[in-house]
């Protein structure tokens, strides 16, 4: 497991909890200043606002089928892999577990965010491990992005090869 990003994750998520104590803190008076609050008050606010889960070693997703360049008829059938870490229902956190998100036609634009929910950003948050999805005629892509409790992408992303599918 990478030491360095466990650390920078900790100190994000003790950022954020100073940040949320001081917000509290009245106007005229100075928030009480830690020195681990000093070490990382210049980070990003969007790098402490959302603490990143660390990937588990060696983690990694991958599509079983289809395979890359296979020709398909819709609805297809996606067979999620997953090794060196464990599915888990979106909502229960779990730092060597997460759920998957099918990307279609797209890729992860901000790994820092939760992945957005919309039509071509799935999510499986009951830990599912395929789906049947319905697309339309023509060359696809497809790719695997899995996120934490809180739908966001682990640092780093662990993420699938984009396989392209070409549909009847
Ligand atoms: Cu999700």
């Amino acid at each position: 497991m990478n030491i360095k990003t466990i650390t920078a994750a900790t100190a994000a998520a003790a950022t954020l909890a100073l940040l949320a104590a001081c917000s509290k803190a009245p106007e005229n008076e100075a928030p009480v200043a830690t020195a681990d609050h000093a070490d990382h008050a210049a980070e990003t606010p969007a790098a402490a606002a959302l603490p990143r889960t660390a990937a588990p070693a060696g983690a990694k997703v991958f599509i079983v089928s289809p395979k890359d360049g296979e020709t398909v008829s819709s609805p297809v059938k996606v067979v999620f892999g997953i090794e060196g870490m464990g599915l888990a229902p979106a909502g229960e956190k779990n730092d060597t577990a997460g759920h998957h998100h099918l990307l279609v036609d797209t890729e992860l634009a901000d790994a820092t965010v939760p992945i957005p929910a919309d039509a071509t950003h799935i999510h499986f948050g009951k830990a599912q491990t395929e789906a049947s999805v319905e697309l339309t005629p023509g060359k696809h892509t497809l790719q695997l992005v899995l996120g934490d409790y809180l739908h966001i992408p682990f640092d780093p992303v662990i993420e699938s090869e984009k396989i392209t599918v070409e549909v009847k």
